[in-house]
């Protein structure tokens, strides 16, 4: 069925159905959404989780009483839909203070201010059950290059992230990190600008099994990137600790559609990909419903990535589970593909004539490989035309 249910686990971000629609042209074209209103709507479309950076729960500059009203509300609500808050994170960006970044800022004292405010808004995390902290650094970056000494900048990145980490295991704390790559935008040039970057990162930290990804759909697309291989590299590493599903049409502005729409043959991929690889960590959607939707609008578009994802697991189970596809997966050497290489070791590789002297190469090199009808068995699939 196309009814998303808890199982599914599907999570929303407050900031996305709260997105009132500002963008650097033009003015809010909604009102703001109420949190507590956020948890009981998303609870009624069928998902599980709901996530949040620490300034959409509690307005910035509410002190303690205003933090524990907030607090106290939304936990009401969670209790009343059965929502859970599986992941959250910190606000690093909107505020003026933040405008030359948070832990890589040159300024030493927005350093320690970022710092302080993070470690906030964990213990804010903890309370409510959160297990994944993500970190996305879109401040921290450069518009020009001796403004920034990169390396320098990779220091203190490492250093906020060692102290982060510290403080987790001090205090006992069940939470593990998910690093949030993007190559641009709000800075010229965001530093950890891919998956990649971030998970060579990740190894040089004192902790490095506390640390994973939050891969963004749309953010490789803007690098010109293939989502699925980087998702798949991820999964081989064990990184993949939280995902970030939305729509991207190619290599522009961070369009933040709703899961589906912009690369649906990616989507697809995506799909069939976390679904194979036994992934069982939340589907987050972090979407803009565009500025041209009411609240009406807003709703419909966050019922569409959940539809979307359903109707794609089912299209893709299709797809691995038809005989004609197990036989093009056959004939396109798929099967080959997972056996090792030389499971005769280095010895019986060099022993083997049959690998090299007496190998026909010409003969080889002559076999097509058949991925053609395979992908068109997929497209069909993909399009409901089997
Ligand atoms: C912001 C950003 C997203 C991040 C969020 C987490 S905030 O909306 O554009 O990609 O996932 O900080
Ligand atoms: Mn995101
Ligand atoms: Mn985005
Ligand atoms: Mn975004």
């Amino acid at each position: 069925s196309h009814q998303p249910v808890p199982e599914d686990r599907f999570s929303f971000g407050l900031w996305t159905v709260g997105w009132q629609g500002r963008d650097p042209f033009g003015e809010a074209t909604r009102r703001a959404l109420d949190p507590v209103e956020t948890v009981h709507r998303l609870a009624d479309l069928g998902a599980y989780g709901v996530t949040f950076h620490d300034d959409d729960l509690i307005p910035p500059g509410a002190g303690d009483i205003g933090r524990q009203a907030a607090v106290t509300r939304f936990r009401q609500a969670l209790d009343a839909t059965g929502l859970v808050v599986p992941m959250a994170t910190t606000n690093l960006f909107t505020h003026p203070v933040f405008k030359d970044g948070a832990f890589t800022a040159n300024d030493r004292g927005i350093r320690r201010y970022a710092l302080r405010k993070t470690l906030r808004a964990i213990d804010l995390a903890v309370e409510l059950g959160a297990h994944t902290y993500v970190a996305w650094g879109g401040r921290e970056g450069a518009e020009s290059g001796a403004a920034k000494d990169v390396r320098a900048a990779l220091d203190r990145m490492k250093e906020a992230f060692d102290l982060l980490g510290e403080y987790v295991v001090e205090q006992g704390y069940d939470l593990r990190f998910a690093i949030e790559p993007k190559p641009n935008e709000p800075r010229g040039d965001i530093l950890l600008p891919t998956v990649g970057h971030a998970l060579a990162f990740i190894e040089r930290l004192e902790r490095p099994e506390l640390y994973g990804v939050n891969p963004e759909v749309g953010h490789e697309q803007m690098a010109g990137l293939n989502f699925p291989h980087g998702i798949a590299q991820a999964l081989w590493a064990d990184k993949l600790f939280h995902i970030d599903l939305n729509g991207q049409s190619g290599i522009k502005y961070d369009q933040d559609l709703r899961f589906g729409a912009g690369d649906l043959r990616s989507a697809f991929w995506l799909v069939d990909l976390l679904e194979t690889a036994g992934y069982d960590g939340p589907r987050h959607f972090d979407f803009k419903p565009p500025r041209t939707e009411d609240l009406d609008g807003v709703w419909a578009s966050a019922a569409g990535c959940m539809r979307n994802y359903l109707i794609l697991r089912e299209r893709a189970a299709a797809f691995r589970t038809d005989p004609a596809v197990q036989d093009a997966l056959h004939a396109a050497r798929l099967d080959q593909l997972g056996r090792p290489t030389a499971e005769d070791g280095l010895a019986g590789l060099l022993a083997d004539t049959t690998a090299y002297e007496s190998f026909d190469a010409e003969a080889a090199a002559t076999r097509g490989m058949a991925f053609e009808h395979l992908d068109q068995l997929a497209l069909e699939h993909l399009l409901g035309a089997v």
